[in-house]
């Protein structure tokens, strides 16, 4: 299942697709200039907690992102990408091996990363990249493979943050977090070695917890209510017991901290936690309307320089988020909200403008995807496979998975979510707590929300078995020999 295609491969998938044989035999409409030749230029943005449905390009019910949406109808959005270990620091090493987190060690946050392991970026510079590294890093050790780099230290903070910088030392800049990781981008761009091609990692804090807004920001949506999501008062009934032990309530989780304010005095509990969702969502969208807006001002940026028409820009989180979603906030579990991850690719003349597909893709696959286009050897031992293929047609390749495997590790952490693991196919998903031997079982076409578990229903008993002998093949395939 790792077989990697190799240039000539993909070169005669693409040609084999409409579009394929349609680029490739001149790409008139694609084309707005002569293409500059050699290896693309790769940015990879990544926020951290975005929810795909914060997002109005993946019809968010709550607010706008004009930029982002422009770089989705610029290029392709994946409507089913998944992160395999919901949470900060394991994607962020996930993303930098190729590798789940039982092989590159860093299954939980708050542990030192191993920068001495293979990682794409080092690999990008032995052929021949030049690589850089801004915003936030989270990974507890000084990064390795990188040209250049620029990160807070730890969490990062929203307003006068610090950057640990090249010489080691830690400096403060005063301003917005947002457009201060903005404006080293673009500082680093203009001040690069113009005659290599670059991979910079662009990683924002926000949208992460505390959610704290710019000026330009902080009045956005007074008036209004933003709309509670449909599992807004999930009981947690018909399910496993870790749903209802949880410490990620908007009822009893959310601090003052997080919602800045004492509430009205004389509410009612079911009003005290409307109040609440109020204060956190709002923050929340604000927060992200400042990213948009950076965002924009990046996409700019390379179209005013010229470098848009080479370069390979990426969009994604680093996990998902619950919106009120089940009455929680955080992320964690493997449930829908938290599992899947925005992705959207631009690279003009090579994805189609405005094109969807509903292919799996993982955080494990953006690796050897940028050493694919560096043209530079994928490694065996990374466990995803170039999106390549995916990007440069218009339909999933038929050997491509129908399977993702997912494992959360965490316990008891700041919010008490039960590890897990699981599979799931674009039908079903099977869930294993394996500390408290529990199972769930979600039919997600029937219910999309995953709020009954049909495990222990009788008409669901083929499916299960074909499902945990699936869970049992991927743990196989990907050496995941933990209990
Ligand atoms: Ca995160």
């Amino acid at each position: 299942m790792n077989h990697q295609p190799t240039r000539r491969e993909t070169l005669r998938y693409f040609a084999s697709t409409a579009f394929g044989a349609f680029a490739l035999s001149g790409c008139a409409s694609l084309s707005r200039s002569p293409k500059p030749s050699g290896p693309p230029n790769i940015i990879y943005i990544m926020s951290d907690d975005h929810a795909s449905h914060a997002i109005s390009a993946y019809g968010s019910k709550l607010n706008q992102t004009p930029n982002l949406d422009r770089l989705a109808k610029q290029g392709m959005r994946f409507t089913q990408c998944f992160c395999t270990n919901s949470l900060c620091g394991p994607s962020r090493a996930t993303l930098l091996t190729g590798k789940y987190s039982h092989m590159n060690g860093y299954t939980v946050n708050d542990r030192k990363f191993d920068g001495a392991q293979q990682t794409f970026p080092k690999l990008l510079q032995q052929a021949g990249y030049q690589t850089a590294m801004i915003g936030k890093w989270h990974l507890g050790s000084t990064p390795t493979g990188f040209d250049f780099f620029s990160y807070m230290p730890g969490q990062g903070r929203y307003i006068d943050p610090e950057f640990v910088d090249m010489d080691g030392q830690k400096r403060v800049t005063k301003g917005y977090i947002t457009d201060i990781i903005t404006d080293k981008v673009i500082n680093y761009l203009d001040t690069r070695d113009k005659t290599k091609p670059f991979c910079l990692l662009y990683h924002h804090k926000a949208p992460h917890r505390e959610w704290t807004p710019d000026a330009k920001h902080a009045n956005l949506y007074d008036n209004i209510d933003l709309p509670e999501p449909p599992t807004f008062n999930d009981d947690y009934a018909n399910r496993a017991s870790p749903a209802r032990s949880t410490d990620m309530t908007i009822a009893k989780s959310l601090t003052k901290t997080d919602v800045k304010a004492d509430p009205p005095p004389g509410l009612t509990p079911e009003q005290l936690k409307q109040w609440k969702y109020q204060r956190f969502i709002k923050d929340y969208c604000r927060v992200i309307a400042s990213l948009d807006d950076n965002i924009g001002r990046l996409l700019d940026y390379l179209d005013k320089t010229g470098l848009a028409d080479n370069t390979i820009v990426i969009y994604t989180s680093d996990n998902g988020f619950f919106l009120g979603d089940h009455g929680w906030f955080d992320k964690r579990f493997m449930y829908e909200e938290s599992l899947h991850v925005p992705f959207i690719v631009r690279y003009p003349g090579h994805i189609k403008p405005s094109s969807v597909t509903n292919a799996f893709a993982l955080n494990v696959d953006f690796a050897p995807t940028f050493l694919d286009y560096a043209d530079a050897p994928i490694p065996k031992d990374m466990q995803g496979r170039s999106l390549r293929r995916v990007f440069e047609s218009n339909n999933t390749p038929t050997d491509w998975r129908k399977s993702i495997y997912y494992h959360y590790y965490e316990y008891p952490g700041p919010h008490k979510v039960q590890p897990h693991y699981g599979v799931r196919t674009d039908r079903y998903k099977l869930i294993y707590y394996n500390t408290v031997n529990e199972w769930e079982l979600f039919d997600l076409q029937t219910d999309p929300h995953e709020l009954k578990s049909v495990y222990n229903d009788p008409a669901y008993a083929a499916i299960r078995s074909q499902l945990e002998s699936e869970l049992n093949r991927l743990r196989t395939d990907l050496k995941d020999t933990a209990p």
